[in-house]
């Protein structure tokens, strides 16, 4: 029942360098999206408040990457990362922020309700923790489809104070679900660090007691992160019951919006500056050859040049869109 703590892999893990380039191409396209939407932001294109996740693409791209096509992830409010990393549309992404009827909501939801029901990404919702019920539900369902698929719920550390946290651990425990947890700690909600709300910050203790195995990746190293997830879901497919993950990381930008909060108070530009030295996009950037490096940027810039494109493009719904889509048809 004792967590793995913080030492969770035996002996080094590495990925071959197949792998190793589209951790890469991964980290790297997440962050640029992002800082485009940042960078796009003060110019009200984009009609509904962001997210970032800046800084914390690591958990998305090492969790995914392994995913099969058609298991199921469930990605929060903070989502753009997952929605990306496991194979969302970025053109549908980016008009889905610009209000816009091509988005992937059709321009309904906006930045915290993406959706790609095509690859199996789950719409997310403003609501805090509500990735953790609907995930489970779908493991319930994928285990009794019997095809060997597998569901993520991605939450982060305030989501774990809700009490539905608890409730689908146990059943997920119970009944042996396919369902992986991934708690991206970043260590606030909002700007109440942990210390004003947690009384011990051993969480993976906690969950151990529901006897579900249980990791903590405290350095954010994404192949640490895709080592776990490839074992950790090849046990599932064979009916493991469920698997906790605890990763720490460091939201880069403000809670909500495009810009820095250093100047709030509530935590220290120094901080900041020790998760940038050991930033996964240059950490595993480093590792590739400059040329092929090269190119993979200039074809990331490309795809986000002509996703803005798009979504500068599209219309947005029309009116009678309003009612559409409320109720199941
Ligand atoms: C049920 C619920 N309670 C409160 C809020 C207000 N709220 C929005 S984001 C947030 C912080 C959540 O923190 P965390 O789960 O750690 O995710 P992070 O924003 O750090 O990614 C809160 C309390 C909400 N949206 N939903």
């Amino acid at each position: 029942m004792a967590p793995q703590g913080d030492v969770p892999l035996q002996g080094n893990v590495d990925v071959d360098a197949g792998t190793l380039e589209r951790l890469y191409r991964g980290l790297r396209r997440i962050r640029r999206v992002e800082e485009e939407v940042a960078r796009l932001y003060p110019s009200d294109k984009i009609k509904s408040p962001v997210h970032l996740s800046i800084g914390q693409e690591a958990i998305a791209v090492g969790v995914c990457d392994p995913l099969r096509a058609d298991d199921v992830v469930a990605p929060t409010y903070r989502g753009h990362a997952a929605y990306l990393a496991k194979g969302g549309d970025l053109n549908g992404m980016m008009a889905e922020l610009y209000g816009k009827v091509g988005g992937c909501a059709r321009g309904k939801g906006g930045s915290m309700h993406l959706i790609g029901m095509e690859r199996f990404i789950l719409g997310a919702s403003a609501v805090v923790g509500t990735t953790i019920p609907l995930a489970l539900g779908f493991a319930l369902a994928l285990k009794r489809e019997g095809k060997g698929r597998i569901a993520v719920a991605f939450f982060g550390d305030g989501a774990t104070e809700e009490g539905v946290f608890y409730e689908s651990l146990n059943f997920a425990a119970l009944h042996r679900l396919p369902l992986l947890f991934v708690c991206e700690n970043n260590f606030f909600a909002i700007h109440t660090p942990l210390e004003k709300r947690w009384a011990t910050d051993r969480l993976c203790e906690r969950v151990a007691t529901y006897d579900i195995p249980t990791t903590k990746i405290s350095d954010g190293d994404v192949i640490k992160i895709h080592a776990w997830t490839t074992e950790s879901a090849a046990a599932l497919r064979t009916g493991a019951g469920p698997r906790f993950l605890e990763c720490h990381a460091w939201r880069w930008r403000e809670h909500v919006g495009p810009g820095e909060d250093y100047d709030a108070g509530y935590r220290a530009r120094a901080d900041l500056a020790a998760w940038q030295q050991n930033d996964p996009v240059e950490r595993i950037g480093g590792r590739i050859a400059a040329p092929v490096r090269a190119a993979v940027d200039a074809a990331i810039e490309r795809e986000i040049a002509d996703a803005v494109a798009f979504a500068e493009a599209s219309p947005f719904p029309d009116a009678e869109e309003l009612t559409a889509h409320v109720f199941a048809e």
